[in-house]
């Protein structure tokens, strides 16, 4: 069965593929998986359909057949468990892997998304200029450690994995600060992952939706 996942009918990231649907779209486009979108408004995923969905009303959401899955990394984790392309065969560098998976939504994605919702949502407020390097370095800590980690390596540990895909799907978010360009070990690590392939077509698809403007569904 061709799976379905739900995306923003108008995502307001403008095309740029960092709502959280990318990574699933990016991780079907590696394992050579076909899918079918469905484009959901702000207001039709509070409603009933899709909160039978996903208990938050949010996106992204997969279902194929009788399984409905809700949770980008728990989305991405079930592709790469059912279709090879994503994850080591032996059992410990796949447990490592899907570590890496952990480390990138568990510890490198929150203070991202943190500092994210500030400059969004407090730009405003007094205590905004006096908050936000403090956001920042908790960031620049989990750069560092990212950084040190990869060294010279192309990737995490090994051969691309699911673990990289989440990781630079995260580091993303921070594309075009001045933040990311103090470590370019992980600039050039993001740029690693934005030109396969498989990024570049879900990339394409998704900027489409935005194109096209599609009407609410
Ligand atoms: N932990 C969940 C997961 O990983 O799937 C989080 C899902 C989530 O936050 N979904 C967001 C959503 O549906 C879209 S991706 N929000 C609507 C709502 O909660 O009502 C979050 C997102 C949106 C836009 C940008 N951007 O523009 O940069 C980045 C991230």
């Amino acid at each position: 069965m061709t799976p379905t996942i739900t995306v923003f009918a108008n995502s307001p990231d403008g095309g740029r593929g960092l709502a959280r649907d990318m990574r699933v779209r990016w991780a079907l486009e590696e394992v050579g998986a076909p899918y079918e979108v469905r484009l959901v408004s702000f207001a039709r995923m509070k409603e009933p359909a899709h909160l039978a969905r996903h208990p938050f009303g949010q996106i992204p959401t997969y279902e194929d057949g009788d399984l409905i899955l809700f949770e980008s990394g728990a989305i991405v984790l079930h592709i790469a468990q059912t279709r090879a392309g994503l994850l080591p065969d032996a059992p410990q560098p796949r447990s490592r892997a899907i570590a890496w998976m952990f480390a990138a939504l568990n510890t490198v994605e929150p203070p991202i998304a943190e500092r994210g919702q500030a400059i969004l949502t407090e730009r405003d407020k007094p205590w905004f200029e006096a908050r936000l390097p403090m956001l920042e370095d908790r960031v620049r800590l989990r750069l560092g450690g990212l950084t040190n980690w990869l060294g010279g390596a192309d990737w995490l540990d090994g051969a691309f994995s699911a673990g990289d895909l989440l990781m630079v799907s995260v580091l993303r978010r921070l594309n075009g600060s001045a933040l990311l360009a103090e470590f370019p070990t992980l600039a050039a690590y993001v740029a690693r992952g934005e030109v396969r392939p498989a990024f570049a077509r879900a990339f394409e698809a998704q900027l489409e939706v935005f194109r096209r403007g599609f009407a609410t569904v």
